[in-house]
């Protein structure tokens, strides 16, 4: 409801409208801005070929990179300008909606979302999904009420992009490979996030071209199976349920492995610092999408990667999951902090924020 989102924190505002709606409001004159999220529905905003061209470009997010756009109708919103873009029919039903206008240059899609109610026990149809923190009456704070709602995603929309360097395949849950269609939670600040790393990447001449993700969205269930240091090392609470963390690699020169960012002809260590160096500068320009950062060392099963994550404060750390070997798992071995949260979230777990299942190179799936 919109009167009762001046109440809420600012993080919860921003989950709560959504950026799509900020994105397009925010390209409006202030008077026109007002109208748009106090209005709902009752006034016609006028939109010009300047003013539409303002708005598309700014759905393309902070990055630009964004080709997609979320939107929940269980805010209770009518946000007329989405409708004028994507048509009245898009903002009330769930699936991915092209822009109406097809002289737009670079169309963003909207992604109408299906609400959380539509969850029915531990599954939608046929695909597991477990239970939210918030479902077991377990809230750490506003950053883990249960999500908005679902992407549902179908073998003829899994290699759509999401952005200039994602597709939703990318973020899929590695298990049920039979089951579709499958069901993701994506937060679009994390993807924006992660286009505005890379682009500080290229701009110290980098190529980015191989990102992977190695785990992005995880269902609960299948989270809840690596929880604790001898079962995978993931966090309880893990951000991937919540879908705001993705594990990545950069892998330009295609051999699994995070590629020698730094130049000294070693994969290591050195080489995630590259990357936080680039999520410090990104937060330091964005502070709205602060998060974590965890760097995790190579083993035998998989080379160095890094997380990154939208939480909504500033959490580091830096660790190693624990190497499984002959069905035994050893602790995690964790190196000293480069900085903890001091957030009441108690988001940051040195090295028990996230576990790859998967292979680099086999992300998605
Ligand atoms: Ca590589
Ligand atoms: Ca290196």
């Amino acid at each position: 409801m919109p009167t009762s989102t001046r109440s809420l924190r600012p993080l919860r505002l921003r989950r709560a409208l959504g950026l799509a709606v900020f994105a397009a409001a925010s390209a409006l004159p202030a008077t026109a801005r007002g109208q748009v999220i106090e209005g709902a529905g009752a006034i016609a905003v006028p939109v010009d070929s300047g003013e539409l061209r303002a708005i598309t470009d700014s759905l393309a997010g902070r990055s630009g990179k964004l080709r997609m756009r979320l939107f929940s109708s269980s805010r209770g919103l009518t946000i007329p300008i989405l409708s004028r873009l994507f048509g009245e029919r898009a903002v009330s039903t769930p699936g991915i909606h092209p822009m109406r206008d097809s002289s737009v240059q670079q169309p963003v899609k909207l992604i109408t979302v299906l609400p959380f109610s539509e969850k029915t026990g531990a599954k939608i149809g046929a695909y597991r999904m477990g239970f939210w923190p918030a479902e077991k009456k377990r809230v750490r704070g506003p950053a883990y009420t249960n999500p908005e709602g679902f992407i549902e995603v179908t073998p003829d929309n899994v290699d759509q992009p999401i952005s200039e360097h994602f597709r939703l395949g990318d973020f899929v849950t590695h298990n049920q490979a039979d089951v579709w269609p499958k069901y993701i939670v994506l937060r679009e600040e994390l993807v924006d996030k992660l286009e505005l790393v890379l682009a500080e990447l290229r701009a110290r001449g980098i190529n980015t071209a191989g990102v992977r993700v190695m785990s992005g969205f995880r269902t609960p269930e299948y989270n809840a199976q690596g929880v604790g240091p001898r079962r995978g090392g993931r966090a309880r609470d893990s951000r991937h349920q919540f879908g705001d963390a993705a594990d990545v690699i950069i892998d330009s020169d295609g051999d699994g492995r995070m590629d020698d960012l730094n130049r000294d002809r070693k994969i290591n260590a050195k080489d995630n610092q590259v990357i936080l160096d680039a999520v410090n500068r990104v937060e330091q320009s964005h502070p709205e999408l602060v998060g974590g950062f965890g760097v995790y060392r190579g083993t035998r099963q998989h080379g160095p990667f890094v997380h990154i994550d939208v939480r909504g404060d500033k959490a580091r750390w830096s660790g190693a999951i624990p190497r499984l070997a002959k069905g035994r798992a050893k602790k995690p071995v964790v190196k000293k902090p480069v900085a903890t949260s001091t957030s009441a979230r108690g988001g940051a777990r040195p090295g028990a924020a996230s576990t790859p299942k998967a292979a680099p190179g086999k992300s998605g799936k």
